[in-house]
């Protein structure tokens, strides 16, 4: 999936990740921000990754939304290859629950920086709004909308429990 001129790009290692990674790009267009959507494997589809990094800033994204699951070699590789702000997501693996995936995307070493998200759900939505605040330093439009999201959140919240 592609919008017009892409502001940010969400890639993924693979089909199965797209479960997770959807609720990025949901997020992502409730904010009205343009995407673009991929799969990138940094194992299947090496060539790919070097190509997609390097061509980034380029074609004009501003920042990369990477999820993968296991061993998820795919944010780091692909922040190593970019200099544009690279967001991690580390996807539910079956296996380990997503700690392996945690791990990898997280300990990256010092000088090349993976921001890296909660694991699942929660780390793909916080990875576009995240994405939205860097976008909104430049942008008042972006800015408006997270700002409008933030109050439809609150507004959202009951005052008290119901059975
Ligand atoms: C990683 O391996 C992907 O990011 C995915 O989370 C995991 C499993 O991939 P599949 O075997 O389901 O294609 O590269």
């Amino acid at each position: 999936m592609t919008t017009a001129e892409a502001q940010v790009g969400v890639i993924m290692g693979s089909q199965s990740d797209w479960e997770t990674m959807r609720h990025a790009t949901e997020t992502l267009a409730a904010l009205g921000i343009a995407f673009e959507t991929r799969i990138v494997s940094a194992h299947r589809t090496p060539d790919r990754l070097v190509t997609y990094a390097k061509e980034a800033r380029g074609r004009g994204l501003k920042v990369i939304i990477a999820g993968a699951g296991g061993a998820a070699h795919l944010p780091g590789m692909t922040a190593a290859m970019t200099p544009l702000p690279v967001l991690g997501v580390p996807v539910e693996s079956h296996a380990l629950k997503g700690m392996d995936s945690l791990l990898s995307i997280v300990q990256m070493p010092g000088g090349i920086p993976v921001g890296t998200l909660a694991i699942g759900k929660a780390g793909a939505i916080n990875a576009a709004l995240l994405a939205g605040s860097i976008l909104a330093l430049q942008d008042p439009a972006v800015a408006a909308a997270l700002d409008q999201w933030r109050e439809r959140q609150t507004g959202a919240v009951a005052e008290a429990p119901r059975d």
